[in-house]
């Protein structure tokens, strides 16, 4: 029996080194010491031994159960404390550890690229100003010396809005161009006046990878004593250096709108080929960025401005064009399609 018991000891003790949960602990306790262990059957036999035995049988029997609780205590402790230090470890946040960055937000690329011309004739003098998107027709159109019946008046496909009642006559428009802000800003200026306005203009047109029925445009209007073309062309060579590098070459050729004489296109050398020729260009080494003029004296004389004292230029730039020449984006259609993965490429 004494054989008995030392063999239960070890055998106890090795499982119980073992054992990694406190589940099995647990079950461990139960089979070795619980009621029904045969730990228990021995102490509970004990009477049944002849007294010379039951004294050492009965010693060995409680050494042996004190130990295995000793043991399976201290165990259990050791578990516990296994289990604490790795949820220590799993939860440990190292405070030293750089911050996730969060992403900032950022300007969209028209945002970016309007700012961008704003700027360059800010640098020049120019104050910026904005102006209604709903427009009267005499300012989008008669004021602009393009009267009704005007063949011109095709170029701009017009969406026309219902005037509210009580207005004084006339009818309503969404701009066709930003245009009829060069009349709004003589109405109320005198000059000498260098103004920029960018803004978003309508045309009733279909939609393809150069046009929207709603884009923006930047309109820039001068006004003073002694203007002349040279002082257009000056102007113009310094935005499109700012804005598409110091080394670009310009071109004017003459252009027509009622509201300019002489009236021009203004291009650039095409800054990818360097005006050898390639796609973006059409192989014609220039690209086309805006309409300019001398403001008509119509138009000067309509706001009542002395047109032999008087002159100025004026011109019209998309800049959705001058983005997508800037970022070599190939179709207009992009920038309202609120796709991230293209906005994030213009992170400016
Ligand atoms: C004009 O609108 C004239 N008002 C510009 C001007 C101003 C000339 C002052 C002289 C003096 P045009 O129709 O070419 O011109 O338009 C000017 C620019 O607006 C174009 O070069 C193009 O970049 C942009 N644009 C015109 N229509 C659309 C469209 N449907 N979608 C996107 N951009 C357009």
């Amino acid at each position: 029996m004494i054989e008995q018991l030392e063999e239960l000891r070890a055998r106890a003790l090795e499982e119980l080194g073992r054992i990694e949960d406190l589940a099995r602990i647990e079950e461990w306790r139960v089979s070795y010491l619980g009621k029904k262990s045969e730990l228990n059957q021995i102490l509970r036999g004990l009477g049944t031994l002849a007294p010379s035995d039951r004294r050492a049988v009965g010693q060995i029997a409680n050494d042996v159960k004190s130990v295995l609780e000793g043991e399976s205590t201290a165990r259990r402790v050791q578990i516990e404390k296994m289990l604490r230090q790795a949820e220590i470890a799993r939860e440990r946040v190292d405070v030293t550890l750089p911050g996730r960055p969060t992403r900032l937000g950022q300007w969209h690329p028209l945002t970016a690229v309007t700012r961008e011309i704003v700027s360059a004739f800010r640098a020049m003098g120019y104050d910026i100003v904005e102006g209604p998107e709903v427009e009267w027709e005499t300012y989008n159109f008669e004021l602009l010396n393009i009267p009704a019946e005007h063949p011109a008046r095709d170029v701009w496909d017009t969406f026309y809005v219902q005037a509210p009642d009580g207005l004084p006559g006339g009818k309503m428009l969404l701009r066709t161009h930003t245009s009829p802000m060069q009349v709004r800003v003589m109405q109320n200026r005198k000059p000498p006046l260098r103004v920029v306005v960018p803004g978003r203009a309508y045309r009733y047109e279909a939609t393809d990878a150069t046009h929207e029925s709603e884009f923006y445009q930047i309109e820039g209007l001068a006004v003073d004593e002694h203007l002349t073309f040279a002082d257009l062309k000056g102007t113009l060579t310094a935005f499109a250096h700012a804005i598409f590098g110091p080394e670009r070459r310009t071109r004017f050729r003459v252009d027509f709108f009622p509201f300019v004489e002489p009236g021009a296109e203004m291009a650039i050398d095409c800054h990818v080929c360097r005006g050898a020729g390639c796609r973006l260009c059409k192989n014609s080494g220039w690209i086309e960025i805006m309409g300019a003029g001398m403001v008509h004296p119509r138009v000067l004389e309509g706001v009542g401005y002395d047109s032999s004292q008087y002159s100025g230029f004026a011109f019209g730039m998309g800049p959705e064009r001058v983005a997508m020449l800037k970022y070599g984006i190939d179709d207009i259609r992009l920038f309202k399609t609120n796709d991230l993965r293209f906005l994030r490429q213009f992170a400016l």
